[in-house]
């Protein structure tokens, strides 16, 4: 595939510079809360309470009582919608557990390897605050963790997140839940307090607070990925329908002002009705404060030349969520590589897949797509190797290993392998 760049593609309207979440003093601020709380514990986690979300909860943990109360005053239908998000994700993280499978084999005669599944034991799912009470976002990083088998799963929101939030990490199968956000609450997932554990792997999206102590908690345990601001892309032809593009680019707009949204389109016609569609929409938008913002910053709408640029263009981008709005969506979905998740065909708006169709919402942003998928069933597993050699299978492996040990100079691994081998063995190998 050849290179693309910004020269090969026509700008109907371009994004106003880089609008990163870069701040240097950040990283600085974030590494002194995480050595605050391993330093101190509760105590740290009190004081950051105090000053980021400007109460402290009597205790961390929600109380069984707490959850009840959370639960009797949700909504039934807020309840029903929630219960249909957590089958619907239960159902796909199910099925693509199942094609994960252990596997035997013997590559030579007497030479047995193989790998098992086995579920990450403590996960820390990081419910974020934010400016919409996400209900979606706790089914996301807690019921994979469930279908995987993990045996401790806890939540962490911020202590002013709204109950329902707490109500349904508890329907969607988290063991504890607790009362604290930010940089704190991942500090205190990977290393304990008194309150909370410390846990394997945290997953879930964040701030720039939570990103970027995740990115210093990493080794310490595992995480997920590094979720940066949402974004939407679009790629479509003439057959698109601007405002269904100008729908779905709007509705990702108004999560936040840094987000990213474009179309890269082969028809000058769709790229201009488009753009007065945005606007058109945007003014009876309740939230066009958040999503013009966003579109005004980062909106970008470029035209390409024929298909294969439209596919390359794609590509370029890596987007999180990318639509496919052409004539033969499969055709042209088929032949791009780089997306966080794929939406086939007009009917398959990114919002469905936000609240409730089943795959999973938390997927890679910032071109991280060229390299990973988003959260699945499989980021809560560890597929671990093993191996047993019979008495068939130790000649094949312990004679190149001897030589490779003596070519190495290592001597004591030459050692480990020759003591398996009989002396006339051993005198036969050569080199
Ligand atoms: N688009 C977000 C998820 C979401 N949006 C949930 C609305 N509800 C993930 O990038
Ligand atoms: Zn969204």
């Amino acid at each position: 595939m050849s290179a693309i760049n910004e020269g090969d593609v026509q700008f109907i309207k371009r994004p106003q510079g880089q609008d990163t979440q870069a701040d240097l003093a950040l990283t600085d601020k974030v590494s002194a809360i995480i050595d605050q709380v391993k330093a101190q514990g509760d105590a740290a986690l009190r004081d950051f309470s105090a000053k980021f979300d400007k109460t402290v909860p009597e205790n961390f943990e929600v109380s069984g009582s707490e959850i009840a109360a959370a639960l009797a005053d949700l909504d039934p239908q807020t309840r029903k919608d929630s219960e249909f998000a957590i089958a619907q994700v239960k159902r796909f993280a199910q099925a693509q557990f199942a094609t994960m499978k252990p596997l035997e084999v013997e590559t030579l005669p007497g030479v047995h390897l193989g790998h098992r599944i086995i579920p990450i034991q403590k996960v820390g799912c990081y419910v974020p605050g934010g400016r919409y009470p996400i209900l979606s976002a706790p089914v996301m990083s807690i019921v994979p963790a469930v279908v995987a088998g993990c045996d401790e799963i806890i939540a962490c929101l911020p202590p002013g997140a709204h109950p329902a939030m707490i109500a349904v990490c508890h329907l969607a199968g988290a063991h504890r839940i607790f009362k604290v956000g930010g940089a704190q609450a991942i500090a205190a997932m990977a290393w304990g307090t008194e309150s909370i554990p410390a846990v394997d792997k945290i997953v879930g999206p964040g701030n720039a607070f939570v990103n970027e102590a995740k990115r210093q908690v990493f080794g310490k345990v595992g995480i997920d990925a590094l979720a940066g601001p949402s974004e939407i892309y679009v790629v479509a032809d003439d057959s698109a329908n601007p405002q269904m593009l100008a729908a779905d680019l709007l509705a990702q707009a108004e999560h936040d002002v840094h987000t990213r949204v474009g179309m890269a389109t082969t028809s000058q016609r769709i790229a201009d009705e488009t753009l007065s569609e945005i606007e058109r929409q945007l003014g009876n938008l309740p939230t066009a404060a958040t999503a013009g913002e966003a579109w005004r910053r980062q909106g970008e709408i470029v035209v390409c030349r024929d298909e294969a640029q439209l596919i390359a263009w794609a590509d370029h981008m890596a987007t999180e969520h990318l639509q496919v709005h052409t004539r033969d969506p499969h055709a042209t979905a088929s032949k791009i590589r780089h997306y966080g998740s794929l939406f086939i065909g007009q009917n398959a708006s990114v919002v469905f897949s936000d609240k409730c169709c089943g795959t999973n919402h938390t997927l890679p942003t910032m071109a991280a797509a060229r390299y990973t998928g988003g959260l699945w069933v499989g980021a809560y597993v560890k597929i671990c190797t093993h191996q047993w050699i019979d008495d068939h299978g130790i000649a094949a492996v312990a004679e190149p290993a001897v030589r490779q040990s003596r070519t190495e100079g290592m001597q004591a691994h030459r050692r480990a392998a020759e003591i398996r081998l009989r002396p006339e063995e051993i005198a036969a190998i050569t080199g």
